[in-house]
């Protein structure tokens, strides 16, 4: 049945021959190849990607989308770099702009989660000069001794590489002392895009690719897991898409600690690049499919909605998507401040389910490394 629709999608297409040779690898579970992977973002017709992205998901998870009940701490937005893409951080020298959370307000912010069901704590913010690894190592040690129970995934590979490298620690020794200090795993922030020549246009002086790599790798070695992102839709093209997938893809092969990509989409309001026109509706589904198609190792794909806005995060779950992020509780400024629709990113638990279930798909509360917590069940028919 598959076949016969994907064969169908393909008749009379440029690049008929490759592509049916593409899909039935795909259909077949057998990774496809770099120079595959741009053919999906470049010659194939959006019908075909759509159906082969929802046959990997469906294979993996059938209708299962995940959701989690988290909230974010965003301890400040004061940032010693100066990414071109973000409208969210200030420098230093302007830090009466912005803000610096201190341990007694973060402790405030998990405190008044007491008693409600949230497993995770996400934590992740500007690179303060200020604030160093045992400031962070403390508030670590605060959170767990105030709930163990609460899951901390924190910090961008920008934020521990500088934190690391300013107290002098190797990667693997500042690593232990955080996972030791209450850290269980890392978000996949700061990834951006991996080639050197677009990151030194959008954000050439926070840590490179293999240093992004490195972090992750190590953290693997220790024991945690992570995510991984990718930011697209400015000044990338697809081949650059492909060799950061790629990348990510190759490592994983080697320390499978990944559990999710994310692909997030360039947001241009308030930055120096607001002349770069965001990406379009289409050019979205086309990114979420080709990366659910490509990523054959991880095993989960996110549609961060509180980004993508909520209605187009809930048309990715029939285009490769099976996760769906956190009810979030209006506890990021990320994305409002770069011009997300979300400009309050809050959802209860019963909107996340009905939003899931209106796609026809299965709505499952997990913990951050996919436990389920609940099973909400198809929608009685
Ligand atoms: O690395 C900043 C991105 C990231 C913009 O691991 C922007 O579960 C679009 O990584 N347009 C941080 N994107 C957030 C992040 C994240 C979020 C949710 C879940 C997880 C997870 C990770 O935000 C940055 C950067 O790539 N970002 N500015 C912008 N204008
Ligand atoms: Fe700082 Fe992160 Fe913004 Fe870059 S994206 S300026 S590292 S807060």
């Amino acid at each position: 049945m598959e076949r016969e629709a994907v064969l169908a999608a393909m008749e009379g297409v440029v690049a008929e021959k490759e592509l049916r040779k593409l899909a039935e690898k795909v259909l077949a579970g057998t990774r496809i190849t770099p120079n595959e992977g741009l053919l999906l973002f470049e010659k194939a017709p959006i019908a075909l990607v759509g159906m082969l992205a929802n046959y990997v998901r469906e294979r993996l998870h059938r209708h299962t989308t995940y959701f989690n009940r988290n909230f974010h701490i965003e301890p400040t937005n004061v940032c010693v770099f100066a990414c071109h893409f973000c409208s969210y951080s200030r420098l230093y020298a302007h830090r009466e702009e912005g803000w610096e959370l201190d341990a007694q307000r973060m402790m405030d912010i998990v405190k008044s989660y007491d008693g409600q069901p949230v497993t995770e704590v996400h934590i992740v913010g500007g690179v303060h000069p200020k604030l160093d690894i045992h400031f962070f190592a403390q508030l670590l040690r605060q959170i767990k001794a105030h709930r163990p129970d609460l899951h901390i995934k924190g910090f961008t590979a920008v934020e521990l590489d500088y934190m690391i490298r300013k107290a002098k620690m190797s990667r693997t020794e500042g690593l232990s002392y955080l996972h030791d200090a209450g850290l269980d795993s890392l978000p996949g922030g700061g990834a951006e895009i991996f080639d050197p020549e677009v990151r030194e246009k959008i954000c050439a002086d926070k840590v490179d690719a293999a240093g992004w790599l490195d972090i992750h790798e190590t953290a693997h070695s220790l024991g945690m897991h992570s995510n991984a992102t990718m930011l697209y839709g400015h000044l990338e093209d697809y081949r650059h898409r492909i060799s950061h997938m790629e990348q990510l893809r190759a490592l994983q092969d080697r320390s499978r600690g990944f559990n999710t990509f994310i692909p997030l989409k360039f947001r241009n309001k308030d930055n120096d690049m607001k002349d770069v026109s965001e990406t379009t509706l289409l050019e979205d589904i086309r990114m979420y499919a080709v990366a659910r198609i490509y990523m054959d190792n991880f095993p989960h794909l996110k549609a961060y909605w509180p980004m993508l806005g909520r209605q187009n995060a809930q048309l990715m779950l029939s285009f490769g998507v099976n996760d769906i992020d956190g009810t979030i509780d209006d506890t990021t400024k990320i994305y409002s401040m770069a011009g997300s629709e979300e400009q309050t990113p809050s959802m209860s638990t019963e909107e996340l389910v009905q939003l899931i279930r209106q796609v026809g798909r299965r709505p499952v509360e997990r913990d951050t490394l996919y436990h389920i917590v609940k099973d909400y069940g198809l929608q009685a028919v």
